[in-house]
């Protein structure tokens, strides 16, 4: 019962450590000497297990079941952790280069953070021990991608936070299956993560969330497949099967075995005529991905299945087409905005086994948050994120939220009604198209199209969005988010984009590569482009591009724009569908467009400086000499 691994025994609470392989064991003694955690639980992620620890949360007031749903539960956290927080996150290499593109001097680098290991030993040596004091240590064995598959890659998380072995058995598959895979190939991705709250706890403990926001740290190990992160129980921060290992780890795993690791949905749109097309999107945090992902398609006949809405595994088969997976099992998607309007299918698939986090709650035990006002009782009384009481009309007056704008649903994928049935095939799915996309309130237009995959390289490059609340940022001002990738980079962006260029190899069919913008406002404020399920008429032109039809588009200094009237806009408001309505949505104001490509152009050099491959740099002469002479 108490095997003696190194100094201080493993005092096992529960699970077997006799299916744990020795190298495993050897990872779990390390942290225990570290971390002291009064015992070890060990995960086999059976619904047996949930259901005993999701008892004991409701009971601690962690969690609330939702009374009106079916196995729901909502979570509030402590208000000061409720989102990534960017300026904590590191990248540990030995050198920096590997991490950080060489900036100009004098330029704060924006594209990732790196830290030594002396200083990350510092850090951690300041943080980590006796950190788990008083708590159960749980090992969670996962897998992202389906377990065994020849795209997948295990992982082991440790942690003190039961919220987040709930959580990650939602989003990842978690199983005991994999000390056996483990055992067989060797390798894992290590995740160490503490709420960094050890018994007893120095700050005052709010909303039953322990946490440590003051001194979070999330630290990436590439060249060790290491994450350690200390201080926050919420998202990205904590969850580490998904931004810290699908997309910073993976994407130095990719890089090294030539793949993609992206920040991006997966989806299949099926023509009226049948023809299936797969079509992977990134857009930086809250910009729509699990939005598009599950669209409701407005024109008839056309039928969208999801497979994922935040992270895509891409890689080249032996016949040179690329395929993509979705290394999660579940959604980890915004709740404002959705209803059944915008997102029906995202709402039925959070309708059961589900956990919310930081929404509002109806006095019926249903969930609320901006964007269900047309969908509950209005005499209804909410208890808002932050606990206090009102009617829904009464949050609107007094301006309080009652979900934070990064509250989200916790749900798995396996219930989306459209749920594509091969969502799991382990071969993945051949891409058609890859479109990046942003909040761009000015100037850019609703649909563009690469000349070429180079150029395509260069779109996502010069992506940029308003920013939202995914992360700590305040207020909403454009910001460079090259490839929805900035907060996720594992490794100097400009190697990066060398190997995003250099995948083009003869004899492989390169996908499409597409820019949209559906967040274009008029000049009174308002969207010009009704997106949401609407968006199929835009996914409708991509397909045809792709499959080949010419007369649809028509050249642009900036790339191929739709002809007019190759958008098809059968059933829109009469406003929507005047000419003067393509202008604005379509139109390339050159004053605009000279700033924006001087302001990238600047952006890129003085970022990636001499890590810039010189065929994004030949592209950006191309794009500039065309648009000065729009
Ligand atoms: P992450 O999970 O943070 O990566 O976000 P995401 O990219 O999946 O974004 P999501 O689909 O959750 O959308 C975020 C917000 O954008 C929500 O409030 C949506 O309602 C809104 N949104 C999504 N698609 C559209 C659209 O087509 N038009 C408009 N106007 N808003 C949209
Ligand atoms: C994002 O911010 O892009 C998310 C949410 O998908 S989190 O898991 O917190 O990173
Ligand atoms: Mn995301």
């Amino acid at each position: 019962m108490v095997p003696d691994v190194g100094l201080v025994p493993i005092r096992l609470v529960k699970g077997n450590l006799s299916k744990v392989p020795p190298h495993v064991q050897q990872f779990i003694a390390k942290y225990v000497q570290i971390c002291r955690p009064k015992g070890v639980f060990i995960c086999d992620g059976s619904d047996e297990e949930a259901k005993e620890m999701t008892e004991k949360l409701v009971e601690r007031g962690t969690l609330v079941k939702l009374e009106s749903m079916d196995n729901c539960y909502l979570c509030r956290t402590d208000p000061a952790d409720v989102a990534r927080v960017e300026s904590k996150t590191f990248t540990i290499t030995r050198e920096k280069f590997s991490t950080v593109p060489h900036v100009a001097p004098g330029v704060d680098g924006q594209l990732g953070r790196w830290m030594s290991p002396e200083d990350a030993e510092k850090e951690l040596g300041s943080r980590l021990p006796g950190c788990m004091k008083g708590r159960v240590m749980y090992v969670i064995p996962f897998s992202m991608g389906p377990v065994g598959g020849p795209l997948s890659k295990p992982g082991i998380q440790l942690t003190d936070s039961n919220y987040v072995v709930l959580s990650m058995r939602i989003m990842t598959r978690v199983s005991g299956e994999l000390f056996k895979v483990i055992g067989e190939q060797g390798e894992f991705v290590q995740c160490v993560h503490s709420i960094g709250a050890p018994r007893p706890v120095e700050r005052k403990v709010i909303n039953h969330w322990p946490c440590n926001p003051e001194r979070i740290i999330i630290s990436q190990f590439p060249d060790e497949r290491k994450i350690v992160s200390y201080g926050s129980g919420y998202g990205g921060n904590s969850l580490l099967g998904k931004k810290c290992f699908a997309l910073r780890i993976a994407s130095c795993m990719a890089r090294d075995e030539g793949w993609l690791a992206e920040h991006m949905l997966i989806m299949s749109a099926t023509s009226p005529e049948g023809k299936e097309h797969f079509i992977a999107a990134a857009f930086p945090s809250a910009c729509g991905k699990t939005n598009m992902a599950m669209l409701t398609p407005t024109l008839p006949g056309w039928k969208i299945k999801c497979v994922g809405d935040d992270i895509a595994w891409m890689r080249f088969d032996k016949d040179g087409r690329l395929r993509a997976i979705n290394p999660e099992a579940g959604f980890f998607g915004v709740a404002p905005g959705t209803n059944t309007k915008t997102n029906p299918m995202a709402m039925a698939t959070c309708s059961k086994n589900t956990i919310f986090t930081n929404v509002g709650m109806t006095s019926e035990g249903g969930v609320y948050w901006e964007g269900l006002e047309r969908e509950v009782d209005p005499d209804v009384e909410v208890s808002g994120w932050l606990g206090d009481r009102k009617k829904i009309g009464d949050f609107k007056k007094s301006g309080i939220k009652a979900a934070h704008p990064n509250s989200r649903f916790c749900t798995p994928a396996s219930q989306c009604p459209i749920i594509h049935p091969r969502w799991e095939d382990p071969e993945g799915f051949p891409i058609d198209a890859i479109i990046f996309g942003g909040r761009r309130p000015e100037g850019v237009p609703l649909v563009f199209e690469s000349f070429d995959w180079n150029h395509g390289v260069l779109l996502g490059a010069a992506l940029k969005s308003e920013t939202t609340a995914a992360a700590e940022h305040k207020g909403k001002e454009i910001m460079h988010d090259p490839m929805a990738m900035r907060p996720f980079m594992g490794y100097n962006f400009g190697d990066y984009l060398r190997h995003w260029i250099d995948l083009n190899k003869p004899g492989r069919k390169m996908p499409k590569i597409f820019h949209v913008n559906w967040f274009r406002l008029d000049s009174n404020g308002s969207f010009l482009w009704p997106g949401y399920g609407d968006n199929i008429r835009v996914i409708d032109w991509i397909c045809k591009r792709v499959d080949g039809q010419d007369n649809v588009a028509i050249e642009s200094p900036i790339g191929y724009l739709p002809t007019e009237g190759s958008i098809n806009m059968d059933g829109l408001n009469d406003s929507y569908r005047t000419p003067q309505n393509w202008q604005k949505l379509f139109s390339l104001p050159k004053d605009y467009w000279v700033e924006d490509v001087r302001e990238t152009r600047q952006f890129l050099d003085s970022q990636v400086g001499i890590d810039l491959p010189t065929p994004i740099i030949k592209q950006m002469d191309l794009l500039q000499e065309r648009i000065a002479q729009m």
